[in-house]
Protein backbone atom coordinates (compact mmCIF):
# COMPACT_ATOMS: atom_id res chain seq x y z
CA UNK A 1 0.00 0.00 0.00
CA UNK A 2 1.65 3.13 -0.84
CA UNK A 3 1.54 6.52 1.62
CA UNK A 4 -1.54 8.29 -0.22
CA UNK A 5 -3.50 5.19 0.65
CA UNK A 6 -2.81 5.31 3.96
CA UNK A 7 -3.52 8.27 5.64
CA UNK A 8 -7.94 8.03 5.80
CA UNK A 9 -9.49 11.25 4.12
CA UNK A 10 -12.52 11.96 5.93
CA UNK A 11 -15.57 11.38 3.31
CA UNK A 12 -17.20 14.33 4.81
CA UNK A 13 -14.80 16.28 3.82
CA UNK A 14 -14.49 14.94 0.43
CA UNK A 15 -17.53 15.69 -0.14
CA UNK A 16 -17.64 19.07 1.28
CA UNK A 17 -14.73 20.00 -1.61
CA UNK A 18 -16.96 18.03 -4.65
CA UNK A 19 -19.16 21.04 -4.35
CA UNK A 20 -16.51 23.73 -3.87
CA UNK A 21 -14.94 25.88 -6.36
CA UNK A 22 -12.54 28.50 -5.22
CA UNK A 23 -9.98 27.05 -2.97
CA UNK A 24 -6.87 28.80 -1.47
CA UNK A 25 -4.11 26.20 0.11
CA UNK A 26 -1.49 28.24 2.18
CA UNK A 27 1.70 26.55 2.86
CA UNK A 28 4.49 26.98 5.11
CA UNK A 29 7.51 25.14 5.87
CA UNK A 30 6.01 21.83 6.85
CA UNK A 31 5.08 21.43 3.20
CA UNK A 32 8.90 21.26 2.51
CA UNK A 33 10.11 19.12 5.53
CA UNK A 34 10.16 15.86 3.81
CA UNK A 35 12.44 17.26 1.32
CA UNK A 36 14.65 17.53 3.42
CA UNK A 37 14.74 21.30 4.60
CA UNK A 38 14.62 22.32 8.11
CA UNK A 39 11.39 24.01 9.03
CA UNK A 40 11.82 27.61 9.94
CA UNK A 41 12.07 26.95 13.92
CA UNK A 42 14.31 23.58 13.29
CA UNK A 43 16.55 25.07 10.84
CA UNK A 44 19.27 26.29 13.68
CA UNK A 45 21.04 23.04 13.40
CA UNK A 46 24.35 22.42 12.89
CA UNK A 47 27.02 24.93 12.79
CA UNK A 48 24.08 27.11 13.07
CA UNK A 49 22.71 25.43 16.21
CA UNK A 50 23.29 28.47 18.76
CA UNK A 51 20.76 31.08 16.53
CA UNK A 52 17.53 32.06 17.11
CA UNK A 53 15.48 32.80 14.25
CA UNK A 54 14.87 36.32 15.56
CA UNK A 55 18.86 36.48 15.65
CA UNK A 56 18.95 36.41 12.03
CA UNK A 57 15.97 36.96 9.72
CA UNK A 58 15.57 40.81 10.79
CA UNK A 59 16.99 43.90 9.57
CA UNK A 60 18.46 44.47 12.61
CA UNK A 61 20.53 41.59 12.52
CA UNK A 62 21.19 42.06 9.15
CA UNK A 63 22.63 45.64 10.08
CA UNK A 64 24.52 44.20 12.98
CA UNK A 65 26.38 41.51 11.52
CA UNK A 66 25.61 41.36 7.83
CA UNK A 67 28.59 38.63 7.13
CA UNK A 68 26.47 36.16 9.44
CA UNK A 69 22.92 36.50 8.32
CA UNK A 70 24.43 36.28 4.38
CA UNK A 71 26.40 33.45 5.37
CA UNK A 72 23.17 31.85 6.87
CA UNK A 73 20.99 32.00 3.94
CA UNK A 74 24.05 30.91 1.48
CA UNK A 75 23.92 28.22 4.06
CA UNK A 76 20.06 27.57 3.20
CA UNK A 77 20.58 28.12 -0.81
CA UNK A 78 22.87 25.26 -1.08
CA UNK A 79 20.66 23.23 1.02
CA UNK A 80 17.22 24.18 -1.36
CA UNK A 81 19.47 23.91 -4.63
CA UNK A 82 19.87 20.21 -3.46
CA UNK A 83 16.45 19.30 -2.73
CA UNK A 84 13.96 18.23 -4.74
CA UNK A 85 9.80 18.59 -4.50
CA UNK A 86 7.97 15.94 -2.60
CA UNK A 87 4.50 14.26 -3.28
CA UNK A 88 2.47 17.54 -1.15
CA UNK A 89 4.53 19.73 -3.33
CA UNK A 90 3.03 17.32 -6.25
CA UNK A 91 -0.24 17.01 -4.95
CA UNK A 92 -0.69 20.20 -4.49
CA UNK A 93 -0.09 20.76 -8.54
CA UNK A 94 -2.74 17.92 -9.08
CA UNK A 95 -5.47 19.39 -6.47
CA UNK A 96 -4.94 22.80 -8.46
CA UNK A 97 -6.17 20.99 -11.80
CA UNK A 98 -9.22 19.72 -10.33
CA UNK A 99 -11.06 22.98 -8.81
CA UNK A 100 -11.75 26.18 -11.25
CA UNK A 101 -10.11 28.80 -9.01
CA UNK A 102 -7.70 27.41 -6.79
CA UNK A 103 -4.53 29.71 -5.27
CA UNK A 104 -1.32 28.37 -4.17
CA UNK A 105 -0.23 30.85 -1.59
CA UNK A 106 2.81 30.31 0.37
CA UNK A 107 5.71 31.44 3.49
CA UNK A 108 8.20 29.57 2.06
CA UNK A 109 11.00 30.99 0.37
CA UNK A 110 12.68 27.85 -1.36
CA UNK A 111 11.12 27.84 -4.47
CA UNK A 112 9.69 24.20 -4.45
CA UNK A 113 6.13 24.42 -5.53
CA UNK A 114 7.22 26.45 -8.75
CA UNK A 115 9.92 23.50 -9.15
CA UNK A 116 7.50 21.29 -8.68
CA UNK A 117 5.29 22.65 -11.40
CA UNK A 118 3.43 24.76 -9.49
CA UNK A 119 2.00 27.89 -11.52
CA UNK A 120 0.68 31.09 -9.72
CA UNK A 121 1.68 30.75 -6.56
CA UNK A 122 2.18 34.13 -4.32
CA UNK A 123 5.17 33.72 -2.39
CA UNK A 124 4.22 36.08 0.73
CA UNK A 125 7.66 36.39 2.21
CA UNK A 126 9.99 36.80 -0.98
CA UNK A 127 12.12 33.86 -2.17
CA UNK A 128 15.78 32.97 -1.21
CA UNK A 129 17.02 32.45 -4.93
CA UNK A 130 16.58 36.55 -5.43
CA UNK A 131 19.17 38.97 -3.83
CA UNK A 132 18.09 42.76 -3.53
CA UNK A 133 20.03 45.45 -2.94
CA UNK A 134 19.69 47.28 0.12
CA UNK A 135 18.27 51.21 -0.19
CA UNK A 136 16.32 50.79 -3.37
CA UNK A 137 15.50 47.34 -3.35
CA UNK A 138 16.41 46.91 -7.21
CA UNK A 139 17.02 43.41 -7.98
CA UNK A 140 20.33 42.21 -8.58
CA UNK A 141 21.51 39.04 -11.31
CA UNK A 142 24.76 38.50 -9.82
CA UNK A 143 27.56 38.72 -7.56
CA UNK A 144 30.98 37.87 -6.19
CA UNK A 145 32.17 37.21 -2.58
CA UNK A 146 34.56 39.51 -1.97
CA UNK A 147 37.86 38.45 -1.00
CA UNK A 148 37.81 40.33 2.37
CA UNK A 149 36.09 38.08 3.92
CA UNK A 150 33.10 40.69 4.25
CA UNK A 151 29.38 40.02 2.74
CA UNK A 152 28.88 40.50 -0.96
CA UNK A 153 27.84 44.20 -2.35
CA UNK A 154 27.01 45.54 -5.23
CA UNK A 155 29.23 46.12 -8.15
CA UNK A 156 27.30 49.06 -9.38
CA UNK A 157 26.58 51.21 -6.37
CA UNK A 158 28.84 49.54 -3.56
CA UNK A 159 25.30 49.03 -1.48
CA UNK A 160 25.26 45.82 0.53
CA UNK A 161 23.31 42.72 -0.78
CA UNK A 162 20.68 41.10 0.77
CA UNK A 163 18.44 37.83 -0.11
CA UNK A 164 14.53 38.94 -1.44
CA UNK A 165 12.75 37.53 1.76
CA UNK A 166 10.93 39.17 4.54
CA UNK A 167 11.92 39.69 7.81
CA UNK A 168 10.16 40.22 10.86
CA UNK A 169 9.45 43.84 11.17
CA UNK A 170 9.29 44.33 7.27
CA UNK A 171 5.83 44.71 5.32
CA UNK A 172 4.88 41.98 3.09
CA UNK A 173 4.71 42.72 -0.33
CA UNK A 174 1.79 44.62 -1.19
CA UNK A 175 0.44 42.86 -4.24
CA UNK A 176 0.85 39.67 -2.95
CA UNK A 177 -0.69 39.86 0.29
CA UNK A 178 -3.96 41.41 -0.97
CA UNK A 179 -4.28 39.05 -3.59
CA UNK A 180 -3.93 36.64 -0.86
CA UNK A 181 -6.43 38.45 1.42
CA UNK A 182 -8.71 39.02 -1.67
CA UNK A 183 -9.13 35.13 -2.58
CA UNK A 184 -9.04 33.76 1.52
CA UNK A 185 -12.26 36.45 2.16
CA UNK A 186 -14.05 34.97 -1.29
CA UNK A 187 -13.42 30.93 -1.05
CA UNK A 188 -15.38 27.99 -0.80
CA UNK A 189 -12.46 26.20 1.49
CA UNK A 190 -9.07 26.87 2.50
CA UNK A 191 -5.95 24.83 3.08
CA UNK A 192 -3.38 25.44 5.76
CA UNK A 193 -0.59 23.02 5.13
CA UNK A 194 2.47 22.87 7.14
CA UNK A 195 2.74 25.89 9.46
CA UNK A 196 2.72 26.70 13.00
CA UNK A 197 0.06 29.73 12.27
CA UNK A 198 2.79 32.05 14.69
CA UNK A 199 3.26 34.18 11.80
CA UNK A 200 1.05 37.44 10.59
CA UNK A 201 -0.17 38.25 8.84
CA UNK A 202 -0.06 35.19 7.15
CA UNK A 203 -2.00 33.44 10.13
CA UNK A 204 -4.66 36.12 10.00
CA UNK A 205 -5.41 34.76 6.42
CA UNK A 206 -7.48 31.71 7.60
CA UNK A 207 -10.02 34.17 9.39
CA UNK A 208 -10.90 35.99 6.21
CA UNK A 209 -11.64 32.28 4.76
CA UNK A 210 -13.59 31.61 7.86
CA UNK A 211 -15.49 35.05 7.85
CA UNK A 212 -16.45 34.38 4.48
CA UNK A 213 -18.12 30.70 5.89
CA UNK A 214 -14.95 28.71 3.63
CA UNK A 215 -14.70 25.01 4.73
CA UNK A 216 -11.82 25.33 6.75
CA UNK A 217 -8.55 22.57 6.85
CA UNK A 218 -5.41 22.07 8.64
CA UNK A 219 -2.70 19.53 7.63
CA UNK A 220 0.06 19.24 10.10
CA UNK A 221 1.07 16.06 12.15
CA UNK A 222 1.00 18.22 15.23
CA UNK A 223 -1.62 20.72 16.87
CA UNK A 224 -1.54 24.39 16.15
CA UNK A 225 -3.15 27.41 17.86
CA UNK A 226 -5.61 26.70 15.13
CA UNK A 227 -6.29 23.02 15.37
CA UNK A 228 -9.35 23.75 17.44
CA UNK A 229 -11.04 26.08 14.80
CA UNK A 230 -10.67 24.75 11.23
CA UNK A 231 -13.53 22.35 9.88
CA UNK A 232 -10.90 19.96 9.27
CA UNK A 233 -7.92 19.23 10.60
CA UNK A 234 -5.51 16.32 9.29
CA UNK A 235 -2.95 15.18 11.62
CA UNK A 236 -0.22 13.85 9.18
CA UNK A 237 2.71 14.56 7.20
CA UNK A 238 1.77 17.17 3.73
CA UNK A 239 3.83 14.19 1.86
CA UNK A 240 1.34 11.42 2.73
CA UNK A 241 -2.17 13.43 3.68
CA UNK A 242 -2.26 15.34 0.45
CA UNK A 243 -1.25 12.56 -2.07
CA UNK A 244 -4.12 10.74 -0.70
CA UNK A 245 -6.66 13.91 -0.86
CA UNK A 246 -5.68 14.87 -4.04
CA UNK A 247 -7.26 11.03 -4.67
CA UNK A 248 -9.73 10.74 -3.12
CA UNK A 249 -10.80 14.04 -4.88
CA UNK A 250 -10.18 12.35 -8.54
CA UNK A 251 -12.40 9.69 -7.39
CA UNK A 252 -15.19 11.56 -5.94
CA UNK A 253 -15.20 14.01 -9.16
CA UNK A 254 -13.96 11.30 -11.87
CA UNK A 255 -11.25 12.68 -12.81
C1 LIG B 1 4.78 19.61 8.94
C2 LIG B 1 5.61 18.59 8.55
C3 LIG B 1 5.16 17.80 7.51
C4 LIG B 1 6.58 19.59 10.15
N1 LIG B 1 4.00 18.07 6.93
N2 LIG B 1 3.63 19.86 8.35
C5 LIG B 1 0.06 40.27 14.92
C6 LIG B 1 0.18 39.67 16.15
C7 LIG B 1 1.43 39.42 16.69
C8 LIG B 1 2.60 39.76 16.01
C9 LIG B 1 2.47 40.36 14.79
C10 LIG B 1 1.23 40.60 14.25
N3 LIG B 1 1.40 41.18 13.04
C11 LIG B 1 2.71 41.29 12.79
C12 LIG B 1 3.40 40.81 13.85
C13 LIG B 1 4.88 40.76 13.96
C14 LIG B 1 5.52 39.65 13.20
C15 LIG B 1 5.02 38.34 13.76
O1 LIG B 1 4.17 37.66 13.23
N4 LIG B 1 5.63 37.90 14.85
C16 LIG B 1 5.27 36.63 15.48
C17 LIG B 1 6.53 35.85 15.78
C18 LIG B 1 4.40 36.89 16.67
N5 LIG B 1 5.25 39.74 11.77
C19 LIG B 1 6.03 40.47 10.99
O2 LIG B 1 6.97 41.12 11.43
C20 LIG B 1 5.68 40.53 9.52
N6 LIG B 1 5.66 41.88 9.08
C21 LIG B 1 4.70 42.73 9.40
O3 LIG B 1 3.72 42.40 10.01
O4 LIG B 1 4.94 43.99 8.96
C22 LIG B 1 4.06 45.04 9.32
C23 LIG B 1 4.55 46.25 8.59
C24 LIG B 1 3.66 46.96 7.79
C25 LIG B 1 4.11 48.09 7.12
C26 LIG B 1 5.43 48.50 7.23
C27 LIG B 1 6.33 47.78 8.00
C28 LIG B 1 5.88 46.65 8.68
C29 LIG B 1 6.77 39.87 8.69
C30 LIG B 1 6.85 38.40 8.91
C31 LIG B 1 8.01 37.86 8.09
C32 LIG B 1 8.29 36.41 8.40
N7 LIG B 1 9.52 36.07 7.81
C33 LIG B 1 10.03 34.72 7.96
C34 LIG B 1 11.47 34.67 7.39
C35 LIG B 1 11.42 34.63 5.86
C36 LIG B 1 12.79 34.51 5.28
C37 LIG B 1 13.46 33.22 5.67
O5 LIG B 1 12.95 32.12 5.41
O6 LIG B 1 14.53 33.33 6.27
O7 LIG B 1 9.17 33.79 7.30
S1 LIG B 1 9.98 34.17 9.69
C38 LIG B 1 9.54 32.51 9.31
O8 LIG B 1 8.22 32.22 9.82
C39 LIG B 1 9.43 32.43 7.78
C40 LIG B 1 8.23 31.55 7.60
O9 LIG B 1 7.67 31.75 6.32
C41 LIG B 1 7.33 31.99 8.73
C42 LIG B 1 6.31 31.00 9.10
O10 LIG B 1 6.89 29.82 9.58
P1 LIG B 1 6.23 28.43 9.20
O11 LIG B 1 6.25 28.24 7.75
O12 LIG B 1 4.94 28.33 9.88
O13 LIG B 1 7.31 27.40 9.81
P2 LIG B 1 7.46 26.85 11.27
O14 LIG B 1 8.83 26.30 11.36
O15 LIG B 1 7.04 27.84 12.29
O16 LIG B 1 6.37 25.68 11.37
C43 LIG B 1 6.49 24.50 10.59
C44 LIG B 1 5.24 23.69 10.82
O17 LIG B 1 5.32 22.56 9.96
C45 LIG B 1 5.07 23.15 12.24
O18 LIG B 1 3.74 23.42 12.68
C46 LIG B 1 5.28 21.66 12.09
O19 LIG B 1 4.47 20.88 12.98
C47 LIG B 1 4.84 21.44 10.68
N8 LIG B 1 5.42 20.26 10.02
N9 LIG B 1 6.74 18.59 9.40
C48 LIG B 1 3.25 19.11 7.42
N10 LIG B 1 5.91 16.75 7.09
Amino acid sequence: MNAAAEFPIPGSLVEALAGARRIVAMTGAGVSAESDIPTFRDAMTGLWARFRPEDLATPEAFARNPKLVWDWYQWRRELVAAAKPNPGHHALVDMAALFPDFLLVTQNVDGLHQRAGSRDVVELHGNIAKIKRVGDGATVESWADPDDGQSPRCAETGALLRPDVVWFGEALPRQALARAAEAAAGCDAFFSIGTSAMVYPAAALIYEAMGAGAITVEVNPNATAQSAEVSFSLQGPAGSVLPALAQALKRRLGR
